[in-house]
């Protein structure tokens, strides 16, 4: 075990405060200003905000070099005043017409081209907010028919993209977040082992990382404490996306520890017993407010996602732990597991 951390950092994205559209429905609520998810950051005891570059920079592809960087700056500033820093910068490779087959491996390579400088924007952006981290969530890096591409090809598409960002930027860190699938039928880099492998094939591996998303996963049918007990034993866990998913279906992004309170338990005890936290990490979270909520009440699953995580460190800094260690030792683990059920219940045991 190593020495834990006192007290978490926690970071969210403006995405997470949405107005509730889902593929069969308009919005329900009206949305929140940039300076009013600033202030609900802050006010919900947030030290950071996580940033698509178009979030910092709306509009981004339409504007020049020294547009983008006064946007930039003028974000940063609204994020200094309220005593909030970046965790980090993703660039959008999902939204744009030149990204409908791909980004980094689209089939033409003047979308290809697109995707890269688009990344180089990105890392821009994140240089003014300073944070050295990019996120790549590879959303659409994938495919819907296997014929349709080469997977050694699409691979190698990847690698020389992130070597042309670390060779851009040579402070940047890159921190890949696997998902098997949606919007991609079957995505290139869909575990975290995948994105491992990915990191050691680029010109820098120590400057490739991952950030664990729970619902992706559960998605691709993996423990995510384990997955991030993975990551972590390579030092490789530099971000984590805690929330919750209730089975194989779409990425539901729900309140952390709302579907499975033991996984949730998990996911902190690996953070806890693994030191993470200390060099800088944040508790990310990206969980998405149920549809049926009210504006004034819809950033409530950021607020509560906070709070299961701080009760469940309780729980976690509060195990028996020479209980544990001889039940353990007995080999005793229907016991181990009646003691872990009574301490989440705090039954009397
Ligand atoms: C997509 C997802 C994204 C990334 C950021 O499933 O999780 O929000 O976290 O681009
Ligand atoms: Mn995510």
């Amino acid at each position: 075990m190593t020495e834990a951390i006192t007290s978490y950092r926690f970071s969210f994205g403006p995405w997470n405060l949405s107005e509730g559209a889902d593929p069969f429905g308009p919005p329900v609520r009206d949305p929140f200003t940039f300076l009013e998810k600033v202030k609900i950051a802050k006010q919900l005891g947030f030290d950071a905000l996580q940033f698509h570059d178009d979030d910092a920079v709306p509009e981004l592809d339409s504007l020049g070099p020294e547009q983008i960087s006064k946007q930039a700056r003028a974000t940063k500033q609204i994020l200094t005043d309220h005593g909030l820093v970046a965790e980090f910068v993703a660039p959008r490779l999902w939204f744009s017409p030149r990204t409908i087959d791909g980004a980094y491996t689209a089939n033409d390579p003047a979308d290809r081209a697109y995707a890269v400088e688009r990344s180089i924007k990105a890392i821009d952006i994140a240089q003014e907010l300073g944070t050295p981290l990019l996120v790549l969530w590879l959303a659409r890096e994938g495919t819907y028919v296997r014929e349709a591409k080469s997977v050694p090809e699409a691979v190698q598409y990847l690698v020389d993209a992130i070597n042309t960002m670390l060779e851009y930027d040579k402070q940047l860190r890159i921190l890949v977040e696997p998902k098997p699938n949606e919007p991609m039928d079957q995505a290139y880099i869909p575990t975290v082992g995948h994105a491992l492998a990915l990191g050691n094939r680029t010109a820098d591996p120590s400057r490739v990382g991952i950030l664990i998303e729970t619902a992706h996963q559960i998605l691709a049918g993996l423990d995510p404490s384990d997955e991030m007990g993975f990551a972590l034993s390579f030092h490789k866990l530099w971000s984590v996306h805690l929330n919750d998913q209730s089975g194989l279906k779409f990425d539901e992004d729900k309140s952390f520890g709302e579907v499975d309170l033991r996984r949730a338990f998990n996911q902190v005890r690996v953070l806890e017993e693994n030191g993470y936290g200390r060099n800088g990490e944040y508790v990310g979270l990206d969980v998405k407010a149920m549809r049926t909520q009210k504006k004034e009440v819809s950033a409530k699953h950021l607020a509560n996602s906070k709070q299961t995580f701080l009760w469940l460190l309780d729980k976690v800094r509060s195990l028996n732990r020479s209980l544990q260690a001889e039940l353990v030792r007995q080999r005793d683990y229907e016991e181990l597991t009646r003691y872990i059920t009574a301490h989440l219940l705090g039954a009397r045991y």
